[in-house]
């Protein structure tokens, strides 16, 4: 069965790191109303959930994605571009480190989890404000037995998942015009552009968490024989995070 940790949604989050101001202001309230249809969506999908505590110290805790990278027993810990986020990483350290092997990842390197596609025994990495080229070297020292390929975003893009995700071992879901396909060895389900958000989702199995209001997304992934799951997202989108940000599959 499937494990996903997530972390509750600090009432801080008000403040979390967004390129843009949010108008109106994030509502933590919702935000958490939301976070609870993410987890039952979760567990819709037959995973088993696990909640780490907020800490109020940290508005962005919710987006735990990006403190960890994790694949066949080794946690990587990773230490956040974004010099605020960093304290995130204490807690779900400790939170994995019962089950994981766990690599902390060392200065000058900086990565965000929100940067790492893993498709089959292939991690796709984002060259980002966030994750830089000694980031990425550790990735790869921490993980010898997944080929590492660094992909150059658009401008603009905040993290790799924000223009794909993984639908399976062989299978991503891309939204066109961003990345080109062929970057991928992997097949691409195309995501129209006028539904950009929509291509970063969580796919279990054959079900998948998605964002509300995509007909056409969720049109191709029905096609695709995908057991959809809408949920609201307009709080942590305030916050320029989306899906697969709010939880790490272990
Ligand atoms: C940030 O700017 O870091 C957060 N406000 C959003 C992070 C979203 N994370 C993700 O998509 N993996």
């Amino acid at each position: 069965m499937v494990r996903a940790l997530l972390r509750s949604m600090p009432d801080s989050f008000a403040n979390a790191l967004s390129a843009l101001p949010p108008d109106p202001p994030i509502d933590p309230a919702l935000g958490r109303r939301q976070h609870a249809a993410y987890r039952a969506a979760l567990e819709a999908c037959g995973a088993q959930v696990q909640v780490l505590p907020a800490d109020e110290s940290c508005p962005d805790c919710v987006f735990i994605e990006d403190a960890a990278v994790v694949f066949e027993g080794v946690a990587l810990i990773a230490r956040s571009g974004a010099v605020s986020r960093r304290p995130e990483a204490l807690a779900v350290a400790q939170a994995l480190e019962k089950t994981f092997e766990l690599v902390r990842m060392t200065e000058p390197a900086t990565l965000d989890g929100g940067d790492c596609m893993r498709v089959g025994r292939t991690i796709y990495v984002g060259r980002s404000a966030r994750t830089n080229a000694e980031g990425i070297a550790q990735l790869g020292r921490a993980f010898p037995r997944l080929r590492v390929v660094p992909v150059d975003l658009p401008p603009d893009v905040l993290h790799l998942k924000c223009v794909c995700s993984p639908l399976s071992e062989d299978r991503i879901a891309l939204c066109e015009g961003t990345i080109p396909a062929s970057t991928f060895s992997a097949s691409a389900l195309s995501i129209p552009r006028e539904e950009l958000y929509a291509s970063n989702l969580v796919a279990i199995g054959q079900h998948a968490v998605v964002a509300e209001g995509y007909p056409r997304t969720h049109e191709a992934l029905a096609r695709a024989g995908f057991t959809l799951h809408p949920v609201p997202v307009s709080e942590v989108r305030k916050a320029d995070g989306s899906l697969t940000c709010q939880s790490i599959l272990l």
